[in-house]
């Protein structure tokens, strides 16, 4: 049946038949969703009904369907709980007429708000028809936000109209790491390539008809060392030019201190937000090595102005700059939970990523907290480390099953499945190593910790035939 799992499902006697040119009736973007999605064409009006009814018991993403002999009819108390009823439904329409539907009536809540993925296009830029796959899968998994990673040290994929070297030089390198290698040799094959804001915009207006939202991530100030190539006054050695980094692993070489920089980045955000309207936007933080601030003069005598103890903590305050700027303009951060040791912005939403019991170190903080534990979310692991067979991963192993049995601390907003590429250079790899762990992962989402995985593999083994009907290229279970 339905996966994720739904809050509660009753079956009955009977089945309703849907027929092609059967009508549909609600609100237009509703409606047109759902002619998007059947593989066959809908008229209007008549026995699948969509309704927007107040209902405090569902919430802002919850939704009551109900399959009768005569019909379907889904109710919800917004737009985006009646995107989930469609997901629903999508499910449960057989794939080839006849199309009986069971007779079922669903009312479905999800556990958390912020249900997300992460997907890394900095390292390997992913074509752009990709990117709409991957929003559609998140949306067929009621996954309700994408997380994209579009800067890195290996590239930046983000066009800023004021600064054009940023994707001109920053989107390209000279060659990549030898993705079947562990000893990092070089392949000798450029790589690069940027998104316009223009294809942004409309990726963005693609996954909001499905309820996905599309928050951007600018990662700050490490991880820079695409940007600083394209513009060295941003780095701490600005008579130095670097090149886009042709390896793994963290650069040293990070963002300085001055105010022409702090400027520099609040346009580069100013044009982020006009084309993610979404209300968070994610700059980062993570793995900032200090070693250069520690040896500029100028980084120095900005700490000692602050009158900071730790040279670490200007990294707070810096962030802090970010934050403010972006709270004019109506926006929220987000941060990697580094930050919780360095002065975070209070009020920033905070990825626990570095181990388990990070999450409950930003909740102490007083941190909104999205889970996204490396030990349990990381989809870019290895499923297993013993078979030979297994492509190279950056770790492992994480099993389907420690995905499904993670357990979050209470109290955080959500959880979230990373993607990162360094060796997921193919689409096709991405998806095998999304899928089906990713399913695992929006089942938590959606319906909570704890659910039975023995019950679970055998609703994903009838799952992964929708799966295999949209061509996805999972990794099969083992
Ligand atoms: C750590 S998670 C990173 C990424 C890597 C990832 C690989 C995080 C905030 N930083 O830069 O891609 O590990 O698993």
């Amino acid at each position: 049946m339905l996966l994720p799992r739904s809050a509660a499902a009753t079956v009955h006697d009977g089945h309703f038949e849907l027929v092609e040119g059967a009508g549909v009736t609600g609100p237009p973007a509703i409606t047109a969703l759902v002619r998007e999605l059947l593989p066959f064409p809908l008229a209007e009006g008549g026995s699948i009904t969509f309704q927007i009814k107040p209902d405090p018991t569902l919430g802002a993403e919850g939704y009551h369907l109900a399959i009768t002999p005569d019909g379907v009819t889904a109710t919800a108390a917004t737009e985006d709980g009646l995107r989930w009823a469609v997901q629903s439904l999508l499910q449960l329409v057989p794939d080839e007429a006849p199309r009986r539907l069971p007779c079922v009536e669903v009312t479905d809540r999800p556990a958390y708000p912020w249900r997300g993925s992460l997907l890394d296009v900095a390292r390997w830029c992913h074509p752009m028809p990709f990117l709409y796959r991957y929003v559609d899968l998140l949306a067929r998994h009621k996954l309700n936000t994408l997380h994209l990673h579009l800067t890195d040290d290996q590239g930046w994929r983000f066009e800023v109209r004021e600064y054009p070297r940023l994707t001109e030089v920053g989107g390209f390198r000279r060659e990549s790491p030898a993705g079947h290698a562990r000893e990092e040799r070089a392949d000798g094959v450029p790589h690069g390539g940027f998104y316009t804001q223009r294809e942004l915009s409309d990726l963005v207006a693609y996954a909001a008809r499905r309820g996905v939202r599309i928050m951007p991530e600018i990662d700050l100030p490490g991880h820079t060392q695409a940007a600083i190539a394209a513009y060295p006054a941003l780095g701490n050695n600005p008579s130095r030019q670097l090149e886009v980094r042709t390896s793994w692993g963290i650069s040293t070489h990070i963002l300085n201190l001055s105010d022409a920089t702090l400027s520099f980045v609040l346009d580069v955000l100013d044009e982020v937000v006009e084309v993610f309207p979404f209300e968070y936007v994610h700059i980062g933080g993570d793995e900032v090595p200090t070693a250069e601030w520690r040896a500029s003069p100028e980084a120095l005598a900005r700490v000692a102005d602050l009158g900071l103890a730790e040279v670490g903590d200007v990294q707070g305050w810096w962030t802090g700059r970010l934050a403010e700027h972006l709270a004019a303009r109506g926006r929220k951060v987000a941060v990697w939970d580094e930050l919780v040791d360095r002065q975070a912005p209070p009020g920033a939403t905070v990825f626990a990523w570095q181990a388990e019991h990070r999450v409950r170190a930003a909740l102490d903080a007083g941190h909104p907290v999205v889970a996204a534990p490396q030990s349990h979310t990381y989809l870019d692991w290895a499923e297993t480390v013993d078979d030979p067979s297994e492509p190279l991963a950056i770790n492992g192993p994480l099993p389907l099953e420690k995905v499904y049995g993670y357990r979050p601390d209470d109290g955080v907003i959500g959880v979230q499945g990373q993607v990162w590429s360094e060796y997921l250079p193919t689409t096709d790899l991405v998806e095998w190593r999304a899928f089906p762990r990713l399913a695992a992962l929006a089942e938590l989402g959606w319906s909570g910790p704890g659910g039975d995985f023995g019950e679970f593999r055998q609703r994903l083994a009838g799952h992964l035939g929708r799966l295999d009907r949209l061509g996805v290229r999972y990794r099969p279970l083992s």
